[in-house]
């Protein structure tokens, strides 16, 4: 796929999920290393700085896409475009095996959660959810999945179709019911797109709302994520920004002298998250972040 389409797929949440974004992103430079006419090394570092400002700037709140261009693109000391590419292309080979392999991972651990007879709950559509899930029902656990719509742009569909096609029995409820949906929910998992150092949890908007419910009736509160997603710049006290999203989305022809309030995201306090699933492990928030530094020190 070209750089270009990818924009444009991100953009319009064709391509949507933290974690797609992140593997589109690295596809996308791949794309522009290929097709560069750069002659020389300081010509391809410029033109790929200018591709990951562009990448970015498509989702504001994606940390995940941020880390993994970082990951690919920093320290690129090296004597000649020749090895730049090689080094280019070793570094992109190991960020999509990461992305992988940590998917592997957390479906693994994330499955041990689920047992016999149980109601899971779930908000949008994480793709990190859905391989928990889906891992478990491959051990031959018997459950259900409760999930939400998701308004304004539906995702919980896309659970619910996805679900539905794996044989996981599922129900989906209109948002302003999620409250009826947790009740009779024995666990709420739900993805992230983003981790602030203290501890919050970024996801879609109504993540929080239905936490505090779910915490209100004694259900464990998993979310479940590729460590990458943690936001290493929140150390120095910059919030996270939260994605506004078009008016449109919410109603195309609304009448005049209306303000639409279109959020995409939320944070979650940590003291409503039982456990961070990680390919790290499953650790409260605060345990989370020391885990990261050790395990990652290249993200600081
Ligand atoms: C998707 C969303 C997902 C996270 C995690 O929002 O909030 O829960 O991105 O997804 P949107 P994943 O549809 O606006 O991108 O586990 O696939 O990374």
């Amino acid at each position: 796929m070209s750089f270009e389409k990818i924009v444009r797929d991100i953009k319009t949440l064709k391509i949507q999920g933290a974690e797609a974004i992140a593997k589109a992103s690295v596809l996308a430079l791949k794309d522009v290393i290929k097709k560069s006419r750069a002659a020389t090394k300081y010509r391809l570092i410029d033109e790929l700085k200018k591709t990951r400002k562009i990448l970015i700037t498509t989702r504001p709140t994606e940390p995940c896409m941020r880390n993994t261009l970082k990951y690919i693109l920093t320290n690129l000391d090296v004597k000649d475009i020749i090895s730049l590419k090689a080094l280019l292309d070793e570094r992109i080979k190991k960020a999509l095996e990461h992305i992988c392999k940590t998917r592997q991972t957390i479906a693994a651990i994330g499955s041990k959660k689920i047992k016999n007879g149980m109601t899971i709950f779930t908000h949008c559509h994480s793709s990190t959810v859905m391989s928990i899930l889906k891992q478990a029902k491959k051990q031959g656990k018997r459950f259900q999945v409760h999930v939400t719509e998701t308004r304004p742009l539906f995702q919980g569909r896309i659970t619910a179709t996805e679900l539905a096609k794996a044989r996981i029995p599922v129900t989906i409820f209109v948002d302003s019911a999620a409250r009826i949906a947790l009740k009779k929910a024995d666990l709420f998992l739900f993805g992230a797109d983003a981790i602030t150092s203290e501890g919050k949890v970024i996801n879609k908007i109504g993540t929080e709302l239905f936490a505090e419910i779910a915490y209100k009736y004694d259900i464990p509160i998993f979310s479940c994520t590729d460590s990458w997603k943690y936001d290493p710049k929140t150390v120095y006290g910059i919030e996270e920004k939260i994605e506004k999203r078009a008016a449109r989305e919410v109603w195309r022809n609304p009448p005049k002298n209306i303000t639409i309030s279109n959020l995409a995201f939320e944070k979650v306090k940590p003291e409503l998250i039982t456990g961070i699933i990680s390919e790290l492990g499953i650790y409260r928030p605060s345990m989370f972040i020391e885990i990261i530094k050790e395990n990652y020190p290249w993200m600081f």
